[in-house]
């Protein structure tokens, strides 16, 4: 296409944007906006998937029924967030195998805290209540996102996430209010959680690659930053209501600007994980390409019944 065809489609398209009109599947948008979409879109979809696992981790050693029904249920919603978002990710021309691919071959990123272990039931707490929570700060925002199907598919995605959350609010809150056992298993989770929990919103904004455009093409509408501190001023009063400490010392209130002042994240740790160094990364991709694996004789089976399907049809018609 000429290039005056093209900055005028890209000027029709930015007018779009500003105008909060949603940009759908077949409309004109810039290649970059796509690939923008394409990544981030992809990396949360394996993000839902990837994420599973840690719960699943513990599904048979829940401590009652009613618990390991919960945790089914969660760990099915994010299978589903999953697959919704691949579906989105469709709607851009990309190909879900290829997305995949790009994950199992550590071409595709997924979020830094699921490479993280669960090593108590306190640990199912704190995913639902941090790690459900920060997911939750950060997607809300995306419900307005400029681009309509993932918009759309993080409506329905919010309204389970504010389940998950409550229900790892309620497995804290007992353990905090039980036993002094429980009360420090609470306590050592969440001293675990606590700053890889702070890390899932990303880079600071000044080392953010994405934000400035991603916030003018209305995909992001709130920095990295911005959505940080808003998910630490939501908690800490939480975590004070339970009786638990924030495993923070320069953690206080600021009187003159009415937010929370905490310390400085751990960079390094954070970018090692990103990079595949983290506790359970090399875990986490081995579980997700032996699913593939295993599940191959399932899909070639709906293939070939499709095709016969597909075939007597035919026929009869
Ligand atoms: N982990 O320029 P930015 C959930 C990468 S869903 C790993 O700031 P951007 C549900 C980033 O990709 C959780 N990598 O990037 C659940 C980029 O690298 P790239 C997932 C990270 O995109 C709960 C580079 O760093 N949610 O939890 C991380 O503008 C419980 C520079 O960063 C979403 O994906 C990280 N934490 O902002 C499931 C929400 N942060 O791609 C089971 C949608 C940054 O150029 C159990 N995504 N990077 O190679 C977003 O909102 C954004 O993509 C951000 C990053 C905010 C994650």
């Amino acid at each position: 296409m000429e290039k005056n065809n093209l900055d005028s489609l890209d000027t029709i398209f930015q007018d779009k944007v500003d105008r909060e009109i949603k940009i759908e599947p077949k409309d004109y948008m810039p290649d970059a906006y796509r690939k923008t979409l394409i990544r981030q879109i992809s990396q949360h979809a394996h993000s839902e998937i990837v994420g599973q696992l840690p719960e699943a981790n513990w599904v048979t050693r829940a401590p009652n029924l009613r618990r390991k029904a919960v945790l089914l249920a969660k760990i099915q919603d994010e299978a589903g967030h999953g697959l919704y978002l691949y579906s989105a990710v469709e709607t851009l021309g990309a190909d879900r195998e290829d997305t995949i691919d790009d994950l199992h071959e550590g071409r595709a990123k997924y979020s830094s805290i699921f490479n993280y272990p669960t090593l108590t039931w306190a640990d199912m707490g704190m995913v639902g209540w941090l790690v459900d929570g920060a997911a939750i700060m950060n997607q809300v925002p995306l419900c307005r996102c400029s681009y309509g199907p993932y918009a759309r598919a993080m409506v329905r995605v919010c309204k389970e996430e504010s389940f998950h959350q409550r229900q790892g609010f309620e497995i804290v809150t007992q353990l905090a209010q039980g036993t002094p056992v429980q009360k420090e298993m609470a306590q050592e989770a969440l001293n675990r959680w606590w700053w890889p929990a702070l890390m899932m919103f990303g880079p600071n904004d000044a080392d953010s690659t994405h934000t400035a455009q991603s916030m003018k093409w209305k995909i992001k509408r709130h920095t990295n930053d911005e959505l940080r501190q808003m998910f630490v001023d939501a908690t800490v009063p939480q975590a004070e209501l339970i009786g638990l400490k924030i495993p923070d010392n320069d953690l206080k209130f600021n009187e003159e600007t009415g937010h929370y002042d905490f310390g400085e994240i751990d960079w390094d740790e954070f970018w090692q994980v990103v990079k595949g160094y983290g506790p359970c990364n090399t875990e986490r991709v081995s579980a997700r390409k032996k699913a593939k694996e295993d599940g191959l004789w399932v899909r070639e089976a709906a293939n070939v019944y499709a095709e016969k399907r597909a075939r007597r049809n035919k026929k009869v018609s």
